[in-house]
């Protein structure tokens, strides 16, 4: 599945595939907007198949009607709302247009990585999870936060990517447009037997 939207100052793409032998994923993305607030979020339910898809479909239904500002706070309600679930890996962002801010908090093994070009040399920024599952078991969430510069490709990816790989091994990532990159991460870093999703944005002020 792939969607792709242009918002005002936002270029984005994410693709999502189930792992090998499933129909459905248990990974999903959400990414929302409301005035200069741009909400992204990453679920991967645990396991894979049906049970996993429920979970990923149930956090992206709760968390489209109730994200706000404060990561830490939406990503304890979503705790309350998926327990009794399988549980989740969960990955929150929230983007201020006009500050250019990105406040991000996480739990479990999902990644958020910032790709920045410079004129020494580019680099990867990435932002930590917390240890937990979502609906199961968690430490209070940590907020961190990110001032974006014009050039950052922002990626949200689930651990059927793998977690680390260098700039060197896909250089053209930017000069890729984000439908590129997102589905060049899953082609080039996806493993097989796990559901693989990335979005990848592009801020543009
Ligand atoms: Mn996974």
């Amino acid at each position: 599945m792939v969607v792709k939207r242009m918002l005002e100052q936002i270029d984005y793409f994410y693709s999502n595939r189930p792992c090998l032998g499933e129909r459905v994923s248990g990974d999903i993305a959400i990414v929302e907007q409301q005035e200069q607030l741009l909400f992204v979020g990453i679920v991967d339910g645990l396991g894979h198949g049906k049970n996993a898809n429920l979970v990923a479909r149930t956090a992206k239904d709760y968390l489209q009607k109730t994200w706000d500002s404060d990561v830490c706070h939406t990503m304890l309600r979503l705790h309350d709302k998926l327990k009794g679930s399988l549980g989740a890996a969960v990955g929150l962002g929230v983007l201020n247009l006009e500050t250019q801010q990105l406040s991000y908090t996480g739990v479990g093994n999902t990644v958020l990585k910032i790709c920045r070009r410079q004129e020494q040399q580019n680099c990867t920024k990435r932002l930590y999870s917390t240890d937990g599952i979502v609906g199961s078991h968690i430490r209070h969430p940590v907020e961190q936060r990110l001032q974006l510069t014009k050039s950052d490709i922002i990626l949200f990816y689930t651990d059927g990517i793998r977690e680390h790989f260098s700039l060197e091994e896909y250089p053209l990532i930017f000069v890729d447009d984000t439908m590129k990159i997102a589905k060049k991460l899953i082609q080039l870093f996806g493993k097989k037997h796990d559901d693989a999703t990335c979005i990848a944005l592009k801020y543009q002020p």
